[in-house]
């Protein structure tokens, strides 16, 4: 089975973009490769975090993972601060990466604007820290979005770079992931700009429904959100990026093709269909929720499987180690 690693950031609550673009994907090819599912709280961090809400956004997400039905028997989930050799593998990456490779992240360009002058080094190498979770795993595939494409790139940059540099007789150190492209329909919008991803750090809690938000909050949030004032609810990526948003969320919860929500709510009003909406959320959430809460109130499960993950994980990681270690010229313990 070809190999896929994937990550998602405790920066804040997994939100219904993070389940739709990640998550349900992950779920739905569990079966056909082999996975490695991690919480990624070292990537966290190269923006502020408040020590206590890292902690339990990390635990939160990675009962997610098991409360929205990643199996522990076929896939690896565990955080990747466990994993001593994320770090220690970046390191020696970073070595091998020029400056310039990563000044032209256009994430970082972005992101480093709103920081200003506190940007961390940290941000800046965010990529290299990428390709250690990708390489460490020798991972074939990896499911990336638009705006992950450049950083993937660039992790295939390195790895190339890598093996020309220090690959032995032609052998290769590190395999060249490919992307897994993943279904444009699944990037979801903001609730209050249908022009802006969703995202968990956005300071407006308005702005996305939290996978864990209860029924009178999805309620709440979907009778506030943005929307237009033309008749009818059709999709019009341009025109209309609110309602096609709104729809497109609607038909992924009900398991419909967009051209099919379209058909059934083509003459609702705005009332009728947010309602409509609202509903569709809140069945779809409840029974992740409820699984969800048993894994966080009595934790040991959670914490066995993600121990469990960890050293396996690093098992793997160690033998990629010791192969980098040993064609750089480091000197082995033993
Ligand atoms: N709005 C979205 N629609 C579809 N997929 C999304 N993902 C994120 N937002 C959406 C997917 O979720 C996975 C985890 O992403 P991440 O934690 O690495 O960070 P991100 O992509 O930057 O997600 P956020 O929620 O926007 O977090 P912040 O606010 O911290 O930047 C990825 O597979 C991503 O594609």
């Amino acid at each position: 089975k070809l190999r896929v690693v994937s990550g998602v950031q405790p920066t804040g609550y997994l939100h219904i973009g993070n389940y739709l673009g990640a998550l349900r994907q992950w779920v739905l090819n569990q079966d056909k490769y082999e996975n490695l599912f991690f919480v990624v709280d070292l990537h966290a961090i190269t923006v502020p975090q408040d020590p206590k809400g890292l902690a339990d956004a990390t635990l939160s997400a990675a009962a997610l993972f098991l409360a929205c039905g990643i199996d522990p028997s076929k896939s690896t989930i565990f955080i990747q601060s466990h994993v001593k050799a994320h770090v220690e593998l970046c390191w020696l990456l970073n070595c091998i990466t020029p400056m310039g490779w990563l000044e032209r992240m256009i994430q970082f360009k972005e992101k480093a604007r709103k920081q200003g002058e506190n940007v961390s080094v940290g941000l800046f190498d965010y990529p290299v820290l990428m390709a250690s979770d990708i390489l460490l795993y020798q991972a074939d595939l990896v499911p990336v979005g638009e705006d992950q494409q450049q950083h993937l790139e660039l992790v295939r940059s390195i790895s190339k770079r890598f093996n020309s540099l220090y690959g032995k007789k032609k052998k290769v150190v590190f395999k060249e992931p490919k992307p897994l492209i993943q279904d444009s329909t699944s990037r979801i919008m903001a609730l209050d700009d249908g022009t802006s991803k969703m995202s968990k750090s956005s300071p407006n809690d308005n702005s996305r429904i939290n996978i864990l938000d209860p029924p009178d909050t999805v309620k709440r949030k979907i009778q506030r959100c943005k929307t237009d004032s033309f008749m009818g609810i059709v999709s019009d990526p341009v025109g209309r990026p609110e309602c096609t948003n709104l729809l497109n969320i609607y038909a992924a919860f009900t398991d419909q093709s967009l051209a099919q929500a379209e058909a059934t709510c083509r003459e609702m009003s705005w009332g009728q269909f947010k309602k409509l909406l609202t509903d569709a959320l809140i069945a779809y959430l409840e029974p992740i929720q409820t699984k969800y809460h048993e894994l966080r109130k009595e934790e040991s499960y959670l914490k066995q499987v993600l121990k469990e993950g960890s050293e396996y994980a690093s098992s793997i990681a160690q033998e990629t180690i010791g192969k980098v270690k040993d064609c750089m010229g480091f000197v082995g313990t033993d």
